[in-house]
Formats: structure tokens, C-alpha cells, sequence
């Protein structure tokens, strides 16, 4: 059980060249924070799942599981799991990832049929040698594991993707309905921090499209003597900038969580030129509890949760 007033953390603290290496073993006394639980959009409810274990003393990583697996089972959440939108082809084609305390990781990507890809992932970090199965491998792994193969189309994506096809104009869309891909990241009442990362991904993608969301790096990272951080949007832009990890990594050197959100942002908009097309946010808690969102466009909206209380919070935005 970690102290949670002396957690010593390995940490550099922003200095380069030739003391770098020795400000990476620089002892820093890192306090931990009170027991937060963390996510994208209005995931009330995926928050008060996490809670509940987080709440009991239990594990982040079962917290931020059960929390991603409120929205996967939603068939009225259209960017998650179960009643996701489909692919061009009418494929309803999942990705996801989980991180844990101590850095191991587990995600599946274009996984399809099985409603609850998180809990998928979870099993390969914990049984298998791999971090990342990906399509019919990740899916024959989930049968042998026991999960059931079912339609994850429901009526409603299956009309608006038949709607969709009389045109067939591709634009990613900004904010959907204020329930899109879910990241959650948690810290338990031990001083540990987890997160998960779980989407149907953008509806209407090519066939064979995998977004950020089950890269360890960029949908999710997670580093438990730093922090963690969570992305959602326009996946392939946080994929050119390894988003996630640049946040925990930016949050090392000495930057609070908003500033490391803020900056891995700014990396986007000073790279990509068509950055006022499409939305990114990103999410980060600190092992002291503290916390980050920013987004390139207004309306990222994000869940929070201490002590029992859960509150839906503006993120600030760049435009
Ligand atoms: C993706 N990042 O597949 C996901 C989509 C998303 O909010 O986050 N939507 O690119």
C-alpha cells in the first residue's frame, strides 16, 4: 500500500540536454490526491459505476472497466460498443484499450460482435504475452474466453447508416449528442491510477479504419507515478501527435494537467493546418488528484467525481 502523503515519484522535471538523464532519477515527493474518477462527455452513469468500486476501496482498473462497460451497453450511445454507428460497409467494428497501475496494457482493435470490448482487452493484458489483437484473432480470443457472439447493429444505427448511404458524404462530425468515445481514467483510494478507452470509433470510417482509441499512447496512457490521460475526436489526429502519452509525459516535466492538455492540443493546431474542421479533447488527472481537459473546439464536455459527488464540467477550448 503506497503512503499517500510521501509517495516518492521518479520524476524529471523539465531540464535537457546533458542533466537530463539525471533529472529523470530525481526523487520528487509527489502527495497523493483524494479518490477521483475521470471521463469524456456526460458519462454520468459510467462515472457512478466506477465509483461504486473506487468507493469501497476497490481498484482503479476494475473502476474505470465497469464504468467503460455503462456506455458499451447503451444501444442509444452510438459511439460505444453495442448500437455503435457502423462503418461504411454497415460493420459495427469496436476498439479499445485498459491500462493498469503498474503499466501493463491490453487493447483489441476492429473487433466485431462482442459488446464488451473493454472487458476483451482487459483479458489479453492479463492472459496473454500481447498488448494489441486485432480483428477475427481478437474476436476468436473473446469465444475462447467465454463471451457471446451477438448484433451489435441496432435498428436505429442501421436506419441512420441506410440514411447516410444516399449520399454517402464523409465528414467526421464535432461533439456527438455529447456522448461519444468514453475515456476514463480513476484513482483509488491505494494511490493507484487506471484508465480505459472504449468507441465504436467515427461512424461511417472505410473498411479496416482503427482510430487512436486502442493505441496505448494516444486514446489512453497512463503512467502511475505521473498520471493519466484520455483522448476523444478526431482519432487520427492524435495519432500524428501520440497525444495521450505527450500529456502524461508533459505532466513529468512539470506541467499541471490543463497545461499538458493545452499543449498537446496546440501541438494539433500548429501542425495541422485543418484543425477548425474537426474536434479533440483531451482528459488528464494527476497522482495528486488535480485535473486537466482542453479541446480545440468548444462543447467537450467532461464527468468528474470526488468524493461520491459527480459533476459534468465545460472543458475550455482553443477556438
Ligand atoms: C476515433 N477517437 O475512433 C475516436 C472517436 C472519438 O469522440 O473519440 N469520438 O477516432
Amino acid at each position: 500500500m503506497i503512503n499517500r502523503r510521501n509517495f516518492i515519484a521518479q520524476s524529471a522535471i523539465g531540464i535537457t540536454g546533458a542533466t537530463f538523464a539525471n533529472a529523470c532519477q530525481t526523487a520528487q515527493t509527489v502527495s497523493v490526491g483524494e479518490p477521483t474518477v475521470l471521463s469524456t462527455w456526460n458519462n454520468i452513469k459510467a462515472n457512478e459505476a466506477a465509483w461504486q468500486i473506487i468507493s469501497k476501496g476497490g481498484r482503479a482498473l476494475d473502476a474505470v472497466e465497469n464504468g467503460a462497460k455503462i456506455p458499451e451497453a447503451d444501444p442509444n450511445d452510438q459511439s460505444v460498443g453495442y448500437g455503435g454507428l457502423p462503418d461504411r460497409n454497415g460493420n459495427v467494428t469496436l476498439d479499445a484499450c485498459i491500462m493498469d497501475e503498474m503499466g501493463n496494457a491490453g487493447s483489441v482493435c476492429y473487433l466485431q460482435h462482442i459488446k464488451h470490448p473493454i472487458a476483451v482487452a482487459r483479458k489479453v493484458m492479463e492472459l496473454t504475452p500481447h498488448v494489441l489483437l486485432a480483428g477475427d484473432g481478437a474476436l476468436d480470443f473473446a469465444l475462447a474466453q467465454g463471451f457471446q457472439k451477438e448484433n451489435l447493429l441496432t435498428d436505429k444505427s442501421k436506419q441512420d447508416w441506410e440514411e447516410w448511404l444516399k449520399t454517402a458524404n464523409y465528414q467526421p462530425k464535432i461533439n456527438v449528442e455529447m456522448h461519444d468515445t468514453i475515456g476514463i481514467v480513476a484513482l483509488d483510494q491505494s494511490g493507484n491510477l487506471s484508465g480505459a478507452c472504449t468507441t465504436s470509433g467515427l461512424g461511417y470510417k472505410m473498411q479496416g479504419r482503427v482510430g487512436d482509441s486502442p493505441i496505448i499512447g494516444a486514446g489512453l496512457f497512463v503512467d502511475n507515478e505521473v498520471g493519466a490521460a484520455t483522448s476523444t475526436g478526431l482519432g487520427e489526429a492524435v495519432l500524428k501527435t501520440l497525444g495521450s502519452f505527450l500529456v502524461v509525459e508533459l505532466m513529468r516535466q512539470g506541467a499541471t494537467p490543463q497545461q499538458a492538455c493545452e499543449e498537446a492540443v496546440m501541438r494539433i493546431v500548429r501542425k495541422q493546418k485543418n484543425y477548425r474542421d474537426f474536434q479533440v479533447g483531451y482528459l488528464a488527472l494527476s497522482k495528486s488528484g488535480e485535473i486537466g481537459a482542453f479541446s480545440i473546439q468548444p462543447g467537450f464536455v467532461y464527468a468528474v467525481t470526488k468524493g461520491g459527488t459527480t459533476q459534468v464540467l465545460d472543458g475550455k477550448a482553443y477556438l
